[in-house]
């Protein structure tokens, strides 16, 4: 088995980042920036939130933070939104989810300008995805297409599974997986709640991909000899983070796994910052 290092691979990542930044900043090039917004005190959000900024920091991204309180209004909301699309300085907005009961995510995310929609959460950035244009690409997603990638793990002519249907996670990774592409070319089984055995689509995969949201859901006997298990979970059980895998048994049966912590994770972070050069260079011209 062969454990797939995500941290690591965020890392030199973000170290390329930051090598692009600070060559184009010395011959006199703005900084790249994020605005972040948070809307309410949800902990886990604030973790998230935290995360990101400090990867900004770290690659010489300008993150701006916007701290919102949780009676913020749809209005002000759109305002700030309406404000931050027109500011020069800013070529990626990030609104972190969830939103606090009373304010309509989807409303907020139609607001931002798809220029600066570095999360790929725009339904138009959705439609390039899915039509093969180019487009900012949802950051879990495109983070594991790019863990394969660097651990040279290809999907072309396989059977891949993913499990969980989420705009975020399970229906754009589906997409890049079918894509033309040695990390693409995949045949996909999107599976859900109601698919009739999950076990039995499982057991047939070369690749796993589990964004269910249910602590250790995929167990040993679901998995095929020498799979591919990439675990997108993010449950927070007392003894800590813990994904939607069951690592200690499952780990034995497959080619190569992805931990939790330090799997998936990272890379969203690292695929955010990626988002935000990539803004950054098209809105200055600099590709
Ligand atoms: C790690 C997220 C569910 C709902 C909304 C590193 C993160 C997590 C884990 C992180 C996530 C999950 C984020 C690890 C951002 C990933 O070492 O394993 C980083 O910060 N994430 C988010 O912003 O919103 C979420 C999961």
């Amino acid at each position: 088995m062969k454990l797939i290092d995500g941290k690591k691979t965020a890392q030199d990542i973000r170290a390329e980042i930051k090598e692009e930044v600070a060559s184009r900043t010395a011959q006199g090039v703005r900084a790249p920036g994020l605005a972040v917004i948070l809307v309410g005190e949800d902990p886990a959000s604030q973790v998230y939130v935290r995360n990101k900024e400090r990867a900004c920091q770290e690659a010489g991204i300008r993150s701006v933070p916007y701290r919102l309180p949780a009676s913020t209004s749809q209005e002000e909301l759109m305002a700030l939104i309406a404000a931050l699309n027109a500011d020069e300085r800013v070529d990626g907005i990030l609104l972190q989810l969830p939103l606090p009961k009373g304010l309509d995510a989807d409303r907020c995310l139609l607001a931002i300008d798809p220029a600066k929609d570095v999360d790929g959460f725009h339904p138009e950035s959705v439609g390039r995805l899915v039509q093969g244009l180019p487009g900012f690409v949802s950051c879990t997603p495109a983070g594991i297409i790019e863990l394969l990638a660097r651990y040279d793990l290809p999907t072309e002519g396989k059977k891949a599974v993913v499990i969980g249907r989420s705009n975020i996670v399970g229906k754009p990774l589906a997409v890049l997986l079918a894509r033309p592409g040695r990390f693409g070319n995949a045949t996909v089984t999107l599976c859900h709640s109601r698919t009739p055995d999950l076990a039995k689509e499982c057991r047939e995969a070369d690749f796993v991909f589990a964004a269910i949201g249910r602590p250790r859901f995929v167990t040993a006997d679901m998995v095929k000899l020498g799979a591919v298990v990439v675990d997108v979970g993010i449950n927070r059980t007392e003894q800590g983070l813990c994904g939607d895998v069951d690592f200690e048994a499952v780990k034995d049966k497959c080619s190569a796994i992805t931990p939790v912590p330090g799997g998936v994770g990272p890379m969203t972070i690292a695929m955010l910052l990626k988002n935000t050069l990539q803004s950054w260079r098209q809105r200055l011209g600099l590709c």
